[in-house]
């Protein structure tokens, strides 16, 4: 269990900036069991039987130098839940977004092998639109030590801070990662396009806002490049009831707006609540939707 701070120049730096780095977010004991697990996942086999939200990515029917990406491994596994869902990640995003709390509201397991090819640059909040608060703070967590060849997140500094656009033309594997970028900075009249490389060691990583535009290279090293990323939200997040979003609005009950926790954990509020189910299921005394012991 980890307990970082983050310190009044990190949040300016964040407001300005709309990232900020961290030399370190989870132990090498956590790196090492969250790159087991992503063995795992990656051959489709789920510890808790479920499967994740999204699998964009299978061995056999998708290209080798694609990145491998799964959204909500923590459904799936929960030696991954135990790291993703740390109150500390959640008070760290709560206190960038300047929110009572942070729910999850998705994960995002990445691994792109050597080769791998590019993320196109987006911003995040742009895919969130069926929530009434798109906006977002993510957790980037480097599994592999990072290098700029290697195919980083990169961030462009200020850009959180162009307004917001829609969903790029091809996220996965794109000719050029950077058009949309380039088209947004010519809206914005941003005379500087800074593109900054997360270069850190394992365990450490990088908090975004959900409207920094971002992306990734080519990784241009023999070794792979694998990421554990939390975007959370804030606490007051409800889903927009006329914006069905293509995925997760299948949470969404008729006629209510309210998130279920089963689906968008609470991870941490400045109230002291935190989803009573995260403590057992974390700790692998319940699978997947039992009740929490008494
Ligand atoms: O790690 C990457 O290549 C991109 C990650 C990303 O898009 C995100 O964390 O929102």
């Amino acid at each position: 269990m980890n307990n970082f701070d983050l310190t009044d120049q990190q949040i300016a730096a964040f407001r300005t900036d709309g990232f900020i780095a961290v030399a370190q977010i989870i132990s090498p004991e956590e790196v090492a069991l969250v790159r087991e697990r992503y063995e795992e996942l990656f051959q489709g086999r789920w510890e808790t039987g479920l499967m994740p939200d999204e699998v964009n990515w299978r061995e056999g029917r998708d290209p080798p130098d694609h990145t491998r990406q799964i959204c909500n491994g923590w459904k799936a596994d929960r030696y991954l839940a135990s790291v993703l869902l740390q109150p500390a990640i959640g008070r760290a995003c709560a206190r960038l977004g300047g929110w009572p709390g942070a729910r999850l509201r998705q994960d995002n397991v990445l691994w792109k092998p050597p080769g791998g090819k590019p993320l196109g640059f987006h911003q995040d909040a742009a895919y969130e639109q069926w929530t009434t608060i798109p906006d977002g703070v993510s957790c980037w967590i480097a599994l592999d030590d990072t290098t700029a060849a290697g195919g980083t997140v990169e961030y462009v500094r200020g850009s959180h801070r162009w307004g917001q656009a829609g969903m790029i033309e091809q996220f996965h594997a794109p000719e050029n990662p950077t058009t949309d970028l380039l088209k947004a900075a010519a809206r914005a009249g941003a005379e500087v396009v800074e593109r900054v490389p997360i270069v850190v060691k394992a365990g450490g990583g990088a908090f975004h806002s959900g409207w920094i535009w971002h992306g990734s290279d080519v990784n241009r090293r023999a070794v792979p490049r694998r990421a554990l990323v939390a975007h959370c939200m804030s606490s007051a997040t409800q889903f927009d009831p006329h914006h069905v979003g293509a995925i997760y609005s299948r949470y969404k009950r008729f006629g209510d707006n309210q998130m279920d926790e089963s689906y968008f954990p609470t991870l941490w509020r400045e109230d002291g609540y935190r989803t009573p189910f995260i403590e057992p299921y974390t700790r692998r005394l319940i699978n997947w939707g039992a009740a929490v012991p008494p």
